[in-house]
């Protein structure tokens, strides 16, 4: 193929690059928030927030659903699930990316490519493919923030893949997840991301759990040792959810997954890759989830999306809540921020949103409610009001005693001793919640 000069793609006409036009524009197709070179705690936005857009959601999503038919109107889409069309797919990717002015993709291997036949000639379309979408990264420098492989949508993997009752299915995932790490090295991905597909169960009976959990460890422990042996240098990312497709998936929760990590001596080389939807299935709140992981340093990336608080599955929506943006930004920056992770918008538009203009929107709108919360974080952080309440309510702990038990020069002797010394504990202060509420909406 030809070196690509420059994209002859016009997939989107009459749609310029999206500039930040502040927020007062009247300008739909425009940034109200988001101003890629603005500075925020010193740090341009772009590399605080690092938007990448999902492959799969925006390019292979048809819009239908277990009721009706594909809805998307894609008036490139005229050739089809094969090597020419992945090949223009790939045209109108970087032509949408470049005009909405995000510096990163994440997919699939079968979204970018199509499978084959057989093993070898899938390799062979995800080579061709994977040759233009590096030249068309280096035409417009878009990163790929993380690569992963599918391993669920084939009937092959109807009983999961490294944790399929069938050792075959168990060897082709492992060949599948090679080739997958191949191209993200050649493609120079930031990170690979493990999501469980269907890995889990829906029937206890039919399940031998503990064999089924040591062959996903066995295999994630292949993809490391692998990834070493080729050189790849990028950061692994293990996504939890808790159902959907199965029942109970094997990777449901930050906790979980940070257990089943230590559990098997993969602490090291992983990461958490975090979604806002997998959150709330699991009945956590994104904060919970991103609070979790950071304070035990396994807070890599995000899955930015969001549920509807009426339809309790993974409808992967666009996120436009700034309330929650706020959060997932101040819990961000606490941590010390993404890199070499990002902000992955894992949502797609609704199947009635189906004119391609509405890609923009929807990208636009989560943009901008990233880039709101990431300033509210900021004045939140740089004003010190909330941790000042924070610090207030454990001022005990900075007291002698509060010292002494976190020295670890304390036991329940020298404790039971000054209680019954005392008679009976200080009275509590009030947790203040609803001042905690309050203060928090006064920077948004
Ligand atoms: C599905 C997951 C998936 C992963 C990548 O619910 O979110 O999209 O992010 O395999
Ligand atoms: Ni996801
Ligand atoms: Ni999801």
């Amino acid at each position: 193929m030809a070196a690509v000069a420059r994209n002859s793609s016009q997939a989107f006409p009459g749609i310029d690059a999206i500039r930040y036009e502040g927020p007062t524009t009247k300008n739909m197709l425009a940034f109200r928030h988001y101003d890629a070179s603005e500075l925020v705690e010193g740090v341009p936005m772009r590399d605080h927030l690092r938007f990448a857009v999902s492959y799969w959601h925006s390019f292979r999503g048809t819009g239908s659903d277990p009721f009706g038919a594909p809805t998307m109107l894609r008036p490139w889409e005229t050739r089809g699930d094969t090597l020419e069309g992945a090949l223009n797919r790939v045209e109108v990717a970087f032509e949408f990316m470049e005009k909405l002015g995000v510096g990163f993709y994440c997919f699939h291997d079968r979204d970018v490519a199509p499978e084959g036949k057989t093993l070898a000639e899938s390799n062979r379309h995800l080579d061709a493919v994977a040759a233009s979408l590096k030249l068309h990264q280096e035409r417009t420098g878009i990163q790929l923030l993380w690569g992963t492989a599918n391993l669920f949508s084939n009937p092959r993997y109807v009983h999961g893949a490294a944790t399929s009752c069938n050792a075959e299915v168990f060897a082709y995932a492992a060949a599948q997840v090679k080739k997958a790490l191949e191209v993200t090295l050649a493609l120079g991905g930031k990170g690979y991301t493990f999501w469980g597909g269907r890995e889990g169960y829906q029937c206890l009976w039919n399940t031998d759990m503990k064999r089924e959990m040591d062959h996903l460890a066995r295999f994630m422990h292949m993809a490391v040792a692998y990834a070493k042996e080729i050189g790849f240098t990028g950061q692994f990312y293990f996504e939890p959810k808790p159902r959907e497709p199965t029942k109970h998936q094997y990777d449901f929760d930050c906790a979980t997954c940070i257990n089943f990590l230590r559990a098997n001596g993969l602490e090291q080389h992983v990461k958490m890759n975090i979604e806002t939807n997998h959150a709330t299935l699991a009945g956590h709140e994104m904060q919970h989830e991103l609070e979790y992981a950071g304070m035990q340093g396994f807070l890599g990336s995000i899955d930015a999306n969001t549920g509807d608080p009426l339809v309790g599955w993974d409808t992967d929506q666009f996120p436009t809540n700034i309330y929650l943006t706020t959060q997932v930004m101040y819990t961000i920056l606490k941590y010390g921020g993404l890199i070499p992770g990002g902000i992955n918008f894992d949502a797609k538009v609704r199947r009635e949103s189906f004119e391609p203009v509405d890609l923009f929107h929807a990208h636009i709108g989560g943009m901008d409610a990233f880039a709101r919360g990431l300033k509210i974080a900021a004045a939140m952080r740089a004003d010190g009001g909330i941790q000042k309440l924070l610090d207030d309510r454990y001022a005990s702990w900075s007291s002698p005693l509060g010292r002494r038990i976190d020295s670890g020069t304390e036991n329940f002797h020298t404790l039971e001793k000054e209680m019954l010394a005392k008679g009976d504990s200080e009275p509590c202060t009030s947790g203040r919640q609803e001042l905690f509420e309050n203060l928090i909406n006064t920077y948004i």
